[in-house]
C-alpha cells in the first residue's frame, strides 16, 4: 500500500496543551506520525511517497474563507499583539446565549470577528484545547495536500492508500477550528472525490471521538453519507454532537449515521458496531470510502476510555475491505505512542489483505521514544 507523508507535519510543533484551564502535556504532538511512519516502514509492505501541492481551491469549497484566512495569520497576530504565551489559545467564545433575544438579522449585522487575537480564535475556534504554533498553518496546508494526494492515488487506480496526516480534521467545521484539527482533510478529501467522480462518497470515521466537523459540512447533503462510531458525547468531546439522532435534514437526511459507544466498549462491541457502519456504507452506491482513522479507541489511550486491542484493528481493516469499495484512508487522532505504530501496521494490513504479525523489535524504547 502506498503511504502519503511530508515532512512538514513537524512544523506544527505541539508541546503543551490545557485541559479545563490547566496545562499539561500536549496528546497531538509530532512524534505520532513519526512513529507510524517509521513502523510502516519497517514492515517492508509500505511504500512513502509525498504530497503534490493543491492549491487552496479545493479548501474553499468546504471552509469559509474566512477561517483560512484567520488561520493564514494568527501567529503572526499572536505575536504582534505581545500575547506572552507559547501557542494561541482563545479568551471568550461567543457562545449563543450571549446573543439570546436579538434576531438572525441583528447577530449577522451587529456581531463580527473582533480585532484582539484572544477573541478572534474564539470567533474561529471550538475549544481551549487546540493549541495554534507558529507552524500550525504551514502543516495544516501540508495534511490537506497529504489527503488530496492519498485521494489522486485511489482515484488513479490504486485500491486503498494511506494518508498520514497531521495534525488530523475531522473537528474542523466549514467556519471552525478545534479538537487539534484546522482543515478537515477528510471532508475536503471526499469533497474533492464527489466532484471528479460524480460519484456518492462515503465517509467511515472510526477516530475515537464523534467528527462533528464531517458531519456539520455534510449535514444537507445527499451524496456524502457519514458514518461515525465513537465515545458517547454525554461523557466526552465534542459533548454537543456526535449522539444517535442525529440523521440529517433536507437533502441529508438519513446520511448521517452515529454510533455511540459506552465507556469501556470491547473488540466485541466494536466489531458489532462495524458490522452496522459497513452496512450503512455499502447501502449506498459509490465506488469510494474515506477513512477517518484514529487509534485513541485503543485500550491504554491517554484520552480514551475504550478497551480495544492491537488486533481488533486488523479486523475492522478487514471488514472495511471487504466491502469492496476502494478507501482513501486518512490519520486522525490516536495518542498511545507506544502502540501507534503496531495499530497502524495492524489496521492497513487488514485493509490490504495481509496477515498482521507483531513485530516485537519495532525499535521503540520506554515511552514510545523511536529507537532505531
Ligand atoms: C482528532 C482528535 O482525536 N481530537 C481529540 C480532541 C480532544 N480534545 C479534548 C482533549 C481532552 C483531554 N482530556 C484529558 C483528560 C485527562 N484525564
Ligand atoms: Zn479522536
Amino acid at each position: 500500500m502506498q503511504v502519503v507523508y511530508t515532512a512538514a507535519h513537524l512544523a506544527h510543533d505541539i508541546v503543551t496543551e490545557t485541559f479545563m484551564g490547566v496545562e499539561g502535556p500536549a496528546n497531538e504532538v509530532a512524534e505520532r506520525a513519526e512513529i507510524i511512519r517509521a513502523a510502516l516502514e519497517a514492515d517492508g509492505g509500505f511504500r512513502l511517497t509525498g504530497p503534490s501541492d493543491h492549491g487552496e481551491a479545493p479548501i474553499t469549497a468546504v471552509h469559509d474563507p474566512g477561517l483560512v484566512r484567520f488561520l493564514e495569520v494568527a501567529w503572526s497576530e499572536h505575536r504582534a499583539q505581545n500575547i506572552p504565551r507559547p501557542f494561541l489559545a482563545a479568551d471568550t467564545y461567543p457562545n449563543r446565549a450571549m446573543f439570546e433575544g436579538m434576531s438572525d438579522e441583528a447577530v449577522a449585522a451587529l456581531v463580527r470577528e473582533p480585532v484582539h487575537v484572544g477573541g478572534r480564535a474564539g470567533f474561529w475556534g471550538l475549544d481551549t484545547a487546540a493549541p495554534l504554533v507558529a507552524g500550525t498553518y504551514e502543516a495544516a496546508r501540508r495534511a490537506v495536500d497529504v489527503a488530496l494526494t492519498t485521494a489522486d492515488l485511489v482515484l488513479g487506480g490504486e485500491t486503498a492508500a494511506y494518508g498520514l496526516c497531521r495534525p488530523p480534521g475531522h473537528h474542523a467545521a466549514r467556519s471552525m477550528y478545534g479538537g487539534y484539527c484546522f482543515f478537515n482533510n477528510a471532508a475536503i478529501a471526499a469533497e474533492a472525490i464527489t466532484r471528479a467522480t460524480g460519484e456518492r462518497v462515503a465517509i467511515l470515521d472510526v477516530d475515537y471521538h464523534h467528527g462533528n466537523g464531517t458531519q456539520q459540512i455534510f449535514w444537507r447533503r445527499g451524496d456524502v453519507r457519514y458514518v461515525s462510531i465513537h465515545a458517547d458525547p454525554e461523557r466526552q468531546y465534542p459533548y454537543f454532537l456526535g449522539r444517535a439522532d442525529e440523521i440529517g435534514e433536507g437533502e441529508g437526511e438519513g446520511e448521517n449515521h452515529n454510533i455511540p459507544l459506552r465507556a469501556g466498549a470491547t473488540n466485541a462491541d466494536y466489531l458489532a458496531a462495524t458490522d452496522r457502519a459497513v452496512e450503512a456504507l455499502g447501502a449506498v452506491p459509490g465506488s469510494v470510502v474515506v477513512v477517518s482513522l484514529g487509534f485513541d479507541t485503543y485500550g491504554l489511550d491517554p484520552i480514551g476510555d475504550f478497551a480495544l486491542t492491537t488486533e481488533v484493528y486488523h479486523e475492522v481493516g478487514r471488514r472495511v475491505a471487504a466491502l469492496g469499495r476502494r478507501l482513501v484512508i486518512l490519520q486522525e487522532g490516536g495518542y498511545h505512542r507506544p502502540s501507534l505504530g503496531e495499530n497502524a501496521r495492524a489496521w492497513l494490513r487488514g485493509a490490504d489483505g495481509r496477515p498482521f504479525e507483531p513485530l516485537p523489535a519495532a525499535g521503540f524504547g520506554p515511552g514510545g521514544a523511536v529507537t532505531g
